[in-house]
């Protein structure tokens, strides 16, 4: 992409804090201004509210740059911060409402998931595993998956968690990548009232040469499994007997936490290194504040623990912060469609923080879907993972907040570690599809490709001006990629890949990633200005949209659309849409194709592959699809772009 991004699309509508939340918040004016004065005193701040073994007397080393360390000479164990410092006043308390899929349940307090992390810590040491061994962990969201991550790191053992949807062959190449030692797995996890067979799929990804020694099974779905005798494990035999408690290895606050692997756009996937104290502190943090938790809220993060999400935001900030969470197995569609609200129903969730490309979904299955259900008990929504358009905001705010909920519109990555740009529920005035302003202690920017901030009403590429504790540390065995990728686009500069427009107010708005804005006759667009204007229609539900190239205009704009409900697309439809994005943005972004679909290729974790609809677009083979969760969907749009008009 050259030359800035155009800026097309105005959303006037405003949502200002309501007056229970600005004087309930934990978050107030006073903080943003206290962390805008200095924000190394603020970040020190968040780090001294954790357990820390030995104090830090250093907040920001930045003498290896980009390689920055935090609190370098300080340290912890992060499971003291999420579990020991809690069990004398808060150990009857629950951390989490489990729900499995088909129905089960299980409540684990505090003093209870302290207990099953300390056994399973010993149970792992047992083995010989120990600090500095990675072990990947490949399951359903069990509680165990939880017990697993925290257990690991309380005896200082980097997890590298590979989402349980990933083949065998995703999991292969990350043990070898991360060099596992170990893995810890499920017989089977529920999905759609079927088995996903993981055991048989970690069995697979062993075969041949491996550096995994132990596997270690969870019995949740009861299938048969093979067995590898002096290798496999069950969990709850390893667990029996071991003592009730587990002295924590004590870590350096720079040592290793995690490895999560992100896929990026092209090439290797990347095993994104993250630290303990400096991550612990941005996730702790940014929860406390963004989504303002108080002793009596139940929060709900749907996410996968697989995902960058569910470590930051279901493990690790919760639970420092000793939080009341629910997690739920399974999906959203089963047994019907309206499962999610009867969960929070049951389980009076306060705070429900969830994907755009869920809350399109719920769009297009129907309103009557959440009322069926009490959802009053809901005081804050959150998003993350995507642009959210600005009428999927709309309708989140009314059919699932009532029309009184805030809406934190969080944007940060797997990278990021932590929630970067961000409303405060009670300091920020809202605008729908926007994620505001940087969180307090965070220098963001939109600038030109020269590096030059732009101005209010511009757009541009975001940058990360001064490095935050959560940040990335290293991608694993190829520090020269971390330089490359992140910091060599704007030197001194973290880029996120992200474009961004400021608007007249200084607020964000994200506009996808740069690989995939349009030039359509030598103006910049983004995909998510043009989708939002499909959105809005009220017979749109989702859209994705891309450049095809095209010898007039340079690129055309190939639109792909799922309809609300039983709403069939036809030629009508078709121009009224067409007209729909003149009236809403301008001529310049009127798509020159519209396919419709039933639904749009989405990764695992539930982002538009545009890349693979280029490829349609353009009839080329299809590039990698390994990471696709929809796979019959591809053919289906292939068919249907062949018989589409154009003008
Ligand atoms: C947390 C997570 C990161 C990419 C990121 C951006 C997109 C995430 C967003 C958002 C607009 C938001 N993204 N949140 N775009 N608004 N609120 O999703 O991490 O899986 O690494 O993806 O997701 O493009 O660069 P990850």
């Amino acid at each position: 992409m050259s030359g800035a991004i155009e800026n097309l699309f105005h959303e006037d509508r405003r949502f200002p804090p309501s007056d229970v939340m600005k004087n309930g918040a934990n978050a107030k004016e006073e903080l943003v201004a206290r962390a805008a004065a200095d924000p190394l005193a603020f970040w020190a701040g968040e780090a001294e509210k954790l357990a820390w073994r030995k104090p830090f007397t250093q907040v920001l080393d930045d003498s290896d740059a980009p390689f920055y360390r935090w609190f370098a000479d300080g340290t912890l164990n992060v499971t003291e911060s999420c579990l020991d410092r809690h069990l004398a006043e808060h150990g009857d308390r629950v951390a989490f409402h489990w729900e499995g899929e088909p129905g089960d349940t299980r409540e684990i307090s505090y003093r209870q998931l302290h207990l099953e992390v300390c056994q399973f810590a010993n149970g792992l040491r047992s083995l010989g595993i120990g600090k500095g061994d990675t072990v990947a962990i490949y399951m359903g969201m069990v509680p165990e998956i939880v017990v697993a991550m925290l257990a690991c790191a309380r005896i200082g053992a980097p997890h590298s968690v590979v989402f349980g949807g990933f083949s065998s062959d995703a999991l292969r190449e990350r043990n070898a990548d991360a060099n596992s030692k170990a893995v810890i797995t499920c017989d089977g996890a529920w999905r759609r009232g079927k088995v996903v067979p993981l055991k048989e799929n970690v069995d697979v990804a062993l075969e041949g040469e491996t550096t995994v020694e132990h596997v270690i099974v969870v019995r949740r779905t009861e299938n048969e499994v093979q067995w590898t005798d002096g290798r496999d494990h069950w969990f709850d035999e390893l667990v029996q007997g071991q003592p009730e408690t587990c002295e924590p290895e004590i870590m350096n606050a720079e040592d290793l936490l995690y490895i999560l692997y992100t896929s990026g756009s092209t090439g290797k996937p990347k095993g994104i290194a993250h630290s303990q104290g400096g991550y612990l502190t941005g996730v702790s943090s940014t929860f406390r504040n963004v989504f303002d938790i108080h002793d009596d809220d139940v929060y709900w993060c749907t996410a996968d623990c697989g995902w960058v999400t569910g470590h930051s935001y279901i493990v690790y900030g919760p639970l420092a912060n000793c939080a009341t969470s629910v997690i739920y197995e399974g999906s959203p569609d089963y047994p019907d469609q309206d499962r999610f609200w009867a969960l929070v129903a049951s389980h009076g969730v306060t705070i429900l923080y969830t994907a755009p490309t869920a809350i399109r979904t719920f769009m297009k299955w129907g309103d009557h879907l959440p009322a069926r259900h009490d959802l009053s008990s809901l005081r804050l929504l959150g998003s993350v993972g995507e642009p959210i358009n600005p009428e999927a905001w709309m309708w989140y705010h009314e059919h699932i907040g009532g029309g009184k909920c805030p809406i934190v519109d969080t944007w940060w990555q797997t990278e990021t570690g932590a929630i970067m740009i961000t409303p405060l529920p009670g300091v920020t005035t809202l605008k729908p599809g926007s994620a505001t302003r940087p969180y307090p202690g965070i220098d963001a920017s939109v600038v030109d490709e020269e590096g030059n901030e732009v101005a209010p009403g511009g757009g541009g590429f975001l940058v990360v001006n001064s490095p935050w504790p959560s940040m990335l540390r290293t991608i694993h065995g190829d520090p020269e990629r971390y330089r490359e990728v992140y910091w060599s686009r704007f030197p001194g500069r973290y880029f996120p890949g992200d474009g961004c427009k400021l608007d007249e107010e200084s607020y964000f708005w994200l506009l996808g990633r740069v690989d995939d804005v349009m030039l359509v006759s030598g103006h910049n667009l983004s995909t998510t200005e043009v989708e939002s204007a499909l959105v809005d229609h009220p017979a749109v539900a989702e859209a994705a949209v891309v450049g095809r190239s095209d010898p007039r205009t340079g690129q055309a704009i190939a639109a792909f659309v799922t309809l609300k409900g039983d709403r069939v697309g036809n030629e009508e439809l078709l121009q009224e849409l067409r007209s729909h994005v003149a009236t809403k943005i301008g001529p310049i972004a009127k798509p020159a194709s519209i396919v419709f679909t039933s639904d749009l290729p989405k990764t695992r974790s539930g982002k538009i592959m545009r890349r693979l609809l280029r490829d349609i677009s353009e009839k080329r083979q299809l590039g990698d699809v390994t990471t696709l969760a929809n796979s019959e969907i591809v053919e289906a749009i292939r068919d249907g772009a062949q018989t589409s008009k154009e003008d």
